[in-house]
């Protein structure tokens, strides 16, 4: 968040809540019920807003996706639904695993699947859907079952939860769907669904799922019978849930479509104001959910459109043919083709970022007029960014980690940011560096190798490496091999996508950014009991700073947005320069460190650089020319043969 943000609000009771929220201070359930009960809309939004630019910048995700459902018939009756029907209906449908397999393609990130309960359907039918699916379309991740679907299946089947996710997961299933969480209260589970799960099933499902690393979303179904308060509530279970178990990629409010349920009248839908507040209000209560999905297939486009200016930072995606909404009926198309995704990000003035199913960056689409810049999302990467202008009409922002940033910058999509140092060695053709970055003479904190050996006997070892970096990385084979002689060693990327990857079966790990700030603040590595922190290691070793991204700007960068952007760095490095203790408050709490601790660790970065940093960069390219030119290729590309894994 923008510490200098300060905002006019038409609801003086507005201010005291934006002062925590700009302090990090999580929001109270009396806090949401007073943003749901103000009549400034504009001035909740634009507080959403801002949090979802201080964690997404300016992009909003969109998957290439397919919804599969492939049967309507259900053991359940529940009031709201009109898509379940019984095994007489005229409208009961089955779909066979050959018809399924017709409605995918082979360019689709995602494929989600849900449906009725059906009463016959075997378990191996599952499974051979999921691994059928997975082996015909390597490139599409199965987003499968609700939580209601995987205890129906637990109950049916005899397993327990457990047993049932392991045998979907080793099929294929990568992710969990949120639905079948409707709105977690008792009154309104007894009225409205009464067979269904409760709110203690749904979330002991998607703990135990967190658990096996499978993450999920969850939903809100809101505008039937269910009270303001009971809306908070489900809030706030989630944000409870999340702080345990952290593995909630979106939060997705489910606007009611009234249909033919007799809960409401057929077109007596949420009112665009009620669409508006409920994404807003989740948007700022939770504060531990990455990213909130604007569903336009509820919401209409026009709406989910504008809710992406209040605080959604996610479209679903193409989504193909939807009956859940749609026999409800919902007025939305069945289906946005890419472009049209597309254009409606563009129309709220966000950046449409491609993703795949754990919100990975593909492939961005700015306007032609915009410069794309690379918001590292790392707490030593928070002092660039706090004086970048919101609505700015040539610059938008995006979070990329470095490895992403270094290949989308050879794609040619960003215009600036934080190169990692490697990166930019390979494409200073394309990029003038400016003389910013980030710098440390001594610890870093966060370019840990946790290991179970001494550097000298990690001959012969493998060693993880964090699927995020570029630079680090490199630093560690310099420091393997020119520092402790050891050339005989293993690297492999850690790949979240294979679920059968663990730390722990390897001899080190190297991990980088946040994620090695929070092992380092939280007691470590389980099983790693030393810990070398790399930028140590090259300062012991040279008496130097180790330079891990420098600023870069693409040459060709139209001068309104170089401008623009070079401007906005230098103020934001001299506005944070006093705030570290802000910054503390905002983000320590994330990583798990106090806000003195924070102010401790930013300090010690140079983020302007000097002639210090010019003879670092100067070192580390010598060292790491000569690596390449004795054996580093030849040996890399071993490696790489085996493990067909690219670097
Ligand atoms: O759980 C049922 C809801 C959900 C109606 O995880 C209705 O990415 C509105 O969960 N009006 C299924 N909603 C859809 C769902 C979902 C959708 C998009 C993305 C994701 C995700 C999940 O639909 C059900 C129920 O809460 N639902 N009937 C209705 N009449």
């Amino acid at each position: 968040m923008t510490s200098s943000t300060s905002f006019t609000f038409r609801d003086n009771l507005l201010y005291s809540i934006w002062d925590k929220v700009r302090s990090g201070e999580r929001l109270s359930k009396e806090d949401a019920l007073a943003l749901y009960a103000s009549d400034d809309l504009i001035g909740v939004g634009r507080m959403a807003n801002e949090v979802a630019r201080a964690k997404s910048g300016d992009s909003v995700y969109f998957v290439l996706n397919r919804k599969l459902e492939p049967t309507n018939i259900c053991v359940l009756s529940c009031k709201f639904c009109d898509f379940a029907v019984k095994p007489d209906s005229p409208e009961a449908y089955e779909m066979t695993i050959a018809e399924m397999l017709s409605k995918l393609r082979p360019d689709l990130h995602e494929v989600h699947i849900t449906g009725g309960l059906h009463p016959k359907w075997p378990w191996e039918f599952y499974i051979d859907m999921v691994r059928t699916i997975k082996t015909q379309f390597p490139n599409v991740d199965v987003k499968a079952f609700t939580a209601v679907e995987i205890d129906y299946f637990s109950k049916k089947f005899k397993k327990s939860h457990e047993q049932v996710l392991r045998e979907l997961q080793e099929a294929g299933l990568r992710t969990m769907p949120g639905g079948g969480a409707e709105v977690f209260s008792e009154r309104v589970r007894k009225e409205l669904f009464k067979q269904k799960i409760g709110a203690k099933t749904w979330f002991d499902v998607h703990k135990t799922a967190h658990r096996l690393g499978i993450q999920s979303n969850v939903t809100m179904l809101y505008g039937h019978i269910e009270t303001i308060e009971e809306r908070v509530e489900h809030m706030l279970r989630v944000r409870e849930c999340q702080d345990e178990t952290n593995g909630f990629l979106s939060f997705i409010p489910l606007a009611f479509q009234p249909g033919n349920t007799g809960i409401k009248t057929r077109n007596d839908f949420t009112s665009a104001i009620d669409d508006l507040k409920t994404i807003a209000v989740s948007r700022l209560m939770l504060d531990n959910v990455p990213h909130i999905k604007a569903y336009w297939v509820m919401l209409t486009a026009e709406v989910a459109t504008i809710a992406l200016n209040f605080g959604a930072d996610d479209m679903d995606g193409t989504v193909g043919e939807e009956r859940i909404a749609h026999d409800a009926g919902a007025i939305s198309p069945m289906e946005l083709a890419k472009g049209k995704l597309i254009s409606i990000i563009h129309d709220a003035g966000k950046l449409p970022v491609e993703r795949d199913i754990w919100y990975n960056p593909i492939t961005i689409y700015p306007k032609p007029e915009w410069s794309v810049v690379s918001k590292m999302p790392y707490l030593n990467s928070v002092p660039f960014y706090n004086s970048f202008p919101d609505y700015s009409t040539v610059v938008k922002l995006v979070p990329l980690a470095p490895r992403v940033f270094g290949k989308l910058a050879e794609q040619g999509s960003v215009a600036a940011g934080p190169m990692s140092l490697r990166d930019y060695m390979t494409m200073s053709d394309d990029f003038e560096r400016l003389d910013y970055g980030v710098a440390v003479k001594g610890k870093a904190n966060s370019v840990l190798l946790f290991s179970k050996f001494d550097w000298a006997e990690l001959a012969g070892k493998r060693i993880c490496i964090s699927a995020e970096t570029s630079t680090s990385v490199e630093l560690l084979r310099v420091l393997l091999e020119k520092r402790f002689g050891i050339s005989d060693y293993l690297f492999h990327r850690y790949d979240k996508s294979n679920p059968s990857h663990s730390y722990k079966d390897y001899d080190a790990v190297l991990l980088i950014g946040d994620e090695a700030l929070q092992k380092a603040y939280g007691g470590g590595l389980t099983g790693f009991d030393k810990v070398f922190d790399l930028a140590e290691e090259w300062c012991t070793w040279k008496g130097m700073p180790f330079v891990f991204a420098v600023w870069v700007i693409r040459k060709v960068t139209p001068e309104t947005a170089r401008k623009e952007i070079v401007e906005s760095l230098e103020r934001s490095l001299t506005n944070s320069a006093d705030h570290f203790g802000e910054f503390g408050r905002e983000h320590g709490a994330k990583v798990g460190m106090s806000e003195a601790e924070v102010s401790d660790y930013l300090s010690q970065f140079r983020y302007r650089f000097s002639i210090d940093e010019h003879a670092a960069m100067a070192e580390f390219e010598m060292e790491y020319e000569s690596l390449t030119s004795n054996d580093r290729i030849a040996m890399s590309d071993k490696r790489i043969a085996k493990q067909s894994i690219s670097f």
